[in-house]
């Protein structure tokens, strides 16, 4: 009798958890950005901390860099590309992203900041 309640109660557990919701890893969300000179839009993003984003980032003209030490972002922005740049910030501050390629006369104040809170 037991053992005959021991297995209808096994074979209850075997139908029930398939259907319960294993959890799943969030989506990152993704940030559209535009790069054009001398200045990517938008030129604010807000991160929660350990929040995982994409940057999603295209020129709109020339050849453009991406540059953040401490997010360990360094690439450059290929007109007719989109880059993506994933980010999962731990820490929370202010981080100013650069332009640290050439693309003229404008170019050493093509900024934009990343606010992780
Ligand atoms: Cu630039």
């Amino acid at each position: 009798m037991l053992r005959r309640a021991l297995v209808a109660g096994l074979s209850l557990a075997v139908l029930v958890l398939p259907v319960a919701d294993a959890p799943r890893a969030a989506e990152p969300r993704v940030v559209e950005i535009v790069a054009r000179r001398f200045q990517f839009t938008p030129n604010v993003v807000t991160i929660g901390k350990d929040e995982a984003v994409v940057l999603r980032v295209r020129s709109e003209d020339v050849t453009h860099g991406f540059f953040q030490r401490e997010l360990g972002i360094n690439t450059t922005i290929e007109p007719g590309k989109v880059t993506e740049v994933a980010l999962t910030p731990h820490g929370p501050g202010r981080y100013s992203i650069i332009c640290h390629h050439f693309c003229g006369a404008g170019h050493g104040n093509m900024k934009m900041t990343v606010v992780v809170e």
